[in-house]
């Protein structure tokens, strides 16, 4: 193991620890106890799902026994001696079984549930705050992301007790996010890191399981001393806990240096391979290295096999005490790293083996461990089978766990409402992005309750999306207050942005991932924290790409949030083919939680807005009518928007358009009724739909053209539609079939949109129509908008040809 981690900070409580009162004995004699029924539990759980419970299909069913022996004593230290109800806890994903056994020991997880392990409706795989029905804080899976989500919670945290909005008591919590080691490869971690110093953020805990094994292999010995100092560079305070106390016992008898010195510079895999192999192993090698040095053969002989392989890996992350007491060493709320030696698989027969990721015991290996464990048969779920305190003594120690003091930890604070939003429309062209800054900056003017929970952040590029008046007015949330010079100099800017406690903008700098686990946490500060906000960010489109693991995790967590991605597409011509985006409506139709919209204009944009800032706040209580998208369980919003000016539509937004707006498209155009021909567009070529549609009907006056504002709704609505059917459920018919009944069934459709032509071909599919699919499948070019329409077809007279030749083909 290296050395450079020997200035541990650990603790100076030891010789209070060596003799403890009573009540510490016996409460340390309780943790043990669990930390014990927790091991045994996790490899229970995984066992039963793999060897008991019959699988349904001859797939593997899995399970980390390994990574969950590695938090065995970590996880129990925190949650039954350590945590309060108001700390938050991303658990590393591999570890769900401990997690799971915890809650079932604090009465919040089921047997059956646990029974069901990765079956349908039992405990998750991977801890999910959505699929899990115990009290799971943050999901976790995608490693890294769990992680640097605690950082943004914390952000959330200190922007609610900034605003004197944090219910006290009981005030703030820890973020404590339990890290694999190999974790920390993810970039998205280093990501959080640098945001977070910026943010001075405190009330975070690391705990660093450091069992030096990833997946695959055993890990660099040179990689830790790196992060060591990365995070004190970040203004972190480290405290590694390296040895057990039996270790620490041992180092201070003769020999006892040369054994310390010897396990610092032992090799990772090296360490790891005598772990597996055992006491002689051990005994092999130390005799061999330091046998010579006076003490050492007198210390090894004072151990036989077994309690010498327990001396060595008497590691600090498997001792209660030494766990117990580094957690509790901290008293303020400075940032902290716990780097905790580990072993994976500690206590289970393939423990260090560089293979043993996915490793299950076998049924004889189990048999075993059961016994050891101390058992009996059909005693495996009971909860203080084979423990040593009376059951009564362990459960009266449960029910005085502080964590548990609290057995409701999720908050539901009422929606707020929504006002009327100010009306965007003008007289002038004008985009998409340019109306949706109008109305938050007229938001902003206004001083409603809906104004000031919302909260906007952008990843550094505030001012391109229009966000800027927003600001100007809500000012920029810094904890600590902070001056503009350029203000206090009277240079003229357009961006007065003072920082402030009461700043209702959270600057970001670039990195994606940042802003979309900022919006996973502002979006879960009602669940978390009691206090509900509007979170909108922004970002250009085609970054979406860059973070959309983490949106993906937001959005599966069921954080509630807007996403205004603009520019989008090829629209945005000169800015740079670099920054085009032609896959992102995709995304946004096949994005779980995330309803996604195209408007083309500002009344659309307006309308969209006002039923989002409502639907982000539902949870399912409210029954909406004839709700085939599911509209009452709520969720976030994506708005695709565009630099490119339109002109607008002079008319009145009335309930019934707005309506067909949020349902996902209407006819700005009527047809005639058995017409032959529509063309069907969404977004910013709505000028060059209505253009070719105006040049047409000269020809063919029953032509008509097809607003879609949400392609995902469109297509969820007719997906919801033909489930029903299939399960012989009486239902409305869905929106896009009504749309497309008048056309002919022979009638063609002539799609346009500036993305993937995929996004609307699938339209055909509704009624049988043939489809022309027009849109952009090749990436990069710059130029105008003319010449660019031109180069990928989507150019009225494109959309003309396309229409001609559907009529050749008829
Ligand atoms: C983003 C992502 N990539 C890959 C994986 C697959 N994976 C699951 S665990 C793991 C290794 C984890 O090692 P570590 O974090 O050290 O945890 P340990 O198993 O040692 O406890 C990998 C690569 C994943 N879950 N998420
Ligand atoms: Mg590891």
């Amino acid at each position: 193991m290296p050395a450079h981690v020997q200035h541990a900070v650990m603790p100076s409580a030891l010789p209070r620890a060596l003799s403890p009162s009573d009540a510490a004995a016996e409460r340390f004699a309780m943790l043990r106890s669990l930390e014990r029924k927790v091991l045994w539990l996790s490899a229970w759980t995984i066992h039963h799902a793999n060897h008991v419970r019959a699988s349904s299909d001859g797939l593997k069913v899995g399970g980390h026994q390994a990574s969950s022996a590695s938090l065995a004593t970590l996880m129990t230290a925190l949650y039954f001696a350590v945590l309060r109800p108001q700390d938050r806890v991303a658990v590393k994903p591999h570890a769900s079984p401990v997690f799971h056994a915890i809650q079932y020991l604090l009465g919040r997880q089921s047997r059956d549930k646990l029974e069901r392990f990765r079956a349908m409706g039992g405990a998750q795989s991977y801890p999910s705050r959505t699929k899990d029905a115990d009290d799971v804080d943050f999901s976790t899976g995608s490693v890294g992301l769990g992680v640097a989500m605690t950082a943004f919670a914390s952000l959330v945290q200190d922007y609610l007790d900034a605003k004197q909005w944090l219910p006290s008591p009981p005030g703030r919590g820890r973020m404590v996010a339990l890290v694999g080691d190999a974790e920390l490869d993810e970039g998205n971690v280093f990501e959080a890191l640098l945001e977070s110093w910026k943010h001075r953020l405190r009330n975070l805990w690391w705990v660093i399981d450091y069992n030096r094994q990833s997946l695959d292999a055993v890990v660099t010995d040179r990689l830790f001393g790196r992060f060591e100092q990365l995070f004190h560079n970040m203004g972190w305070r480290v405290i590694t806990i390296k040895y057990g106390m039996r270790l620490r016992e041992a180092f201070r008898r003769p020999g006892g240096d040369a054994l310390k010195r010897w396990i610092d510079d032992c090799p990772n895999d090296l360490y790891s391979a005598l772990v597996f192999k055992g006491g002689a192993a051990w005994r092999e090698h130390l005799l061999r290295d330091i046998g010579n040095v006076a003490g050492v053969r007198a210390l090894l002989d004072a151990h036989d096999e077994d309690s010498l392989a327990a001396l060595m890996t008497n590691l600090g992350g498997h001792d209660m005490h030494s766990v117990v007491e580094a957690f509790e060493s901290v008293e303020d709320d400075a940032p902290t790293c716990f780097i905790a030696y580990t072993i994976k698989g500690h206590g289970l027969p393939f423990a260090g083996h560089k293979d043993n990721h996915a490793g299950l015991m076998s049924p004889e290996q189990m048999a075993i461990f059961k016994r050891r464990m101390a058992i009996p048969d059909g005693a495996e779920w009971e909860p203080f089978a084979g423990l040593e305190p009376p059951p009564a003594a362990l459960q009266a120690f449960l029910d005085e766990v502080p964590f548990a003091r609290e057995r409701d930890r999720r908050r539901t604070p009422p929606p707020l409402e929504v006002p009327r939003l100010p009306r965007a429309s003008t007289a002038r062209p004008v985009s998409t992005q340019e109306s949706f800054g109008r109305v938050l900056a007229a938001l902003a003017r206004g001083d409603d309750e809906l104004s000031r929970r919302i909260v906007t952040t952008s990843p550094d590029v505030t001012v391109s999306t229009n966000l800027g008046g927003w600001v100007n007015r809500k000012g920029v949330f810094d904890r600590e207050g902070r001056h503009d010079p350029f203000a206090a100099e009277q240079v003229a800017s357009m961006q007065r942005w003072e920082g402030a406690p009461q700043g209702q903008h959270i600057e970001l700098g670039i990195a994606e991932n940042n802003l979309f686990l900022l919006l996973a946490a502002l979006g879960l500060s009602h669940s978390l924290f009691g206090v509900r906000l509007l979170p909108v960010g922004t970002l250009y489109d085609p970054f979406i790409q860059r973070g959309l693991d983490a949106l993906n995790y937001a959005c599966y967590q069921d954080a509630r949030f807007l996403l205004v991605a603009t520019p989008s597409g090829i629209s945005l011509a000169p800015e740079g083919g670099a920054h085009q985006s032609i896959g992102t409506p995709m995304i946004g139709l096949t994005q779980d939680g995330l309803a996604s919209f195209e408007p083309a204009f500002a009344d659309e944009l307006a309308a969209i807005m006002a039923w989002a800032f409502e639907y982000m706040q539902r949870d399912g209580s409210a029954p909406v009518a004839d709700d085939l998208l599911e509209d009452a369980a709520g969720g976030s919003v994506y708005l695709r928007l565009s630099t490119r000016a339109l002109q607008q539509p002079q008319r009145d937004m009335t309930t019934s358009l707005a309506d067909a707006v949020i349902r996902g498209g209407y006819w700005i155009r009527e047809p005639a009724a058995g017409a032959p021909l529509a063309i069907v567009y969404s977004g910013a070529v709505a000028t060059e739909a209505l253009q070719a549609h105006a040049a047409l009907l000269e020809d063919l006056p029953g032509a008509g053209v097809l607003a879609v504002t949400s392609a995902d709704r469109l297509h969820r609505g007719w997906q919801q539609a033909r489930r029903a059917d299939a399960r012989g459920d009486a239902h409305g018919t869905a929106h896009v079939e009504r749309l497309l009944a008048p056309l002919a069934p022979h009638a063609t459709l002539v799609t346009l949109v500036d993305a993937h032509p995929a996004t609307l071909a699938w339209l055909g599919s509704v009624r049988g129509h043939r489809v022309h699919p027009l849109g952009v499948d090749r990436f990069g070019q710059s130029g105008s908008v003319p010449e660019l329409y031109r180069h990928h077809g989507i150019d009225t007279h494109s959309i003309l040809q396309a229409c001609a030749r559907a009529f050749l083909e008829q």
